[in-house]
């Protein structure tokens, strides 16, 4: 029996019968690992550190997706209610989250990031996490995947080069992937996303403050040439993910990626991201499962800066 099926017979598991089907799952792990990925799709993995899933997602998904954004900025204002976090630039010493329904008319026109519409919305947890990806995830993990976040953008971030165990080290070392779906076709000047291929094989670096791979900004500086120390060393080169509406980059927790320069503002870059954790690594945290088998960590949204 598939392990989504296991769930969908219980729905949503309470801690004591979790216990009884995490054997049946660790059971199922071989035959759904077989089944999910193909061994090319594997070894590219293992050598590169990303995957590409062409066409995985099919148009009306994405327009459902699109219409919900736009239907969120549209009414936001008359929705005091609605929970949705905005960032502004984030990662630097003046970042801004406010939630949707405060941000002016002009936040949409900038870089944002809208985060965890996951939290809300089951519409959103089933297409980044849909039964294909979790059993392709499971591998990638090896392990049970948890949605952690997402983030939808309308713009290229323009972040510069970072591993994301920066923002969200995952609590066993590269037990986290992320997916970028691209909503729209994404075009060579309005900021695609960057990477690194093989970068995932360069050792994690470990911030003096913290002693972890956990960043703080006033120490982001100081990564900026470990890393391009580290990538000319292994004569890595870098690749632009020019994605079509519905493809899907999958990333490995160590492969180093970036936001290029958005240079035709005339042109949005419309996609989201996700972050995937391991639910083994999670023994304290509140993990639901939806229905059809998404599993995804529950918690509040983050909070207001300034
Ligand atoms: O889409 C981008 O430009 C970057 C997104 C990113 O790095 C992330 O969400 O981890
Ligand atoms: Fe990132």
């Amino acid at each position: 029996m598939k392990l989504q099926t296991v769930y969908r017979a219980y729905g949503h598991i309470p801690a004591s019968i979790r216990r009884t089907v995490a054997p049946v799952a660790r059971a199922c792990r071989p035959i759904l690992q077989r089944a999910a990925l193909s061994s090319s799709q594997k070894k590219f993995w293992d050598e590169n550190g990303y995957l590409v899933l062409p066409g995985f997602f099919g148009e009306d998904v994405i327009d459902t997706l699109n219409l919900f954004v736009d239907e969120l900025w549209n009414t936001r204002k008359r929705r005091p209610d609605l929970p949705f976090m905005v960032d502004f630039d984030h990662g630097k010493a003046d970042q801004k989250r406010w939630p949707i329904h405060e941000v002016p008319d002009w936040g949409r026109q900038t870089i944002y990031k809208l985060n965890d519409l996951y939290l809300e919305c089951p519409f959103v947890r089933l297409m980044v996490l849909n039964p294909v990806m979790s059993d392709m995830l499971n591998v990638l993990l090896d392990g049970e995947p948890v949605i952690c976040n997402t983030l939808n953008l309308e713009w290229g971030s323009e972040q510069d080069y970072h591993f994301d165990t920066f923002y969200m080290a995952p609590q066993k070392q590269n037990k986290l992937v992320a997916s970028w779906i691209a909503l729209e076709d994404i075009s060579e000047d309005a900021g695609p996303l960057k990477f690194v291929s093989g970068s995932h094989k360069i050792p994690p670096f470990i911030f003096p403050k913290s002693g972890t791979t956990v960043a703080s900004h006033e120490e982001m500086p100081m990564v900026q040439e470990y890393i391009e120390t580290e990538v000319a060393k292994r004569g890595l080169k870098e690749e632009l993910f020019l994605g079509k509406k519905g493809d899907c980059l999958l990333w490995h927790a160590q492969l180093l990626h970036a936001g290029s320069k958005h240079r035709d503002r005339t042109k949005t870059r419309k996609s989201i991201v996700t972050h995937y954790w391991r639910w083994d690594d999670l023994p304290g945290a509140d993990v639901r499962i939806d229905r059809n088998g998404t599993n995804w960590l529950y918690r509040h949204h983050q909070p207001r800066i300034r």
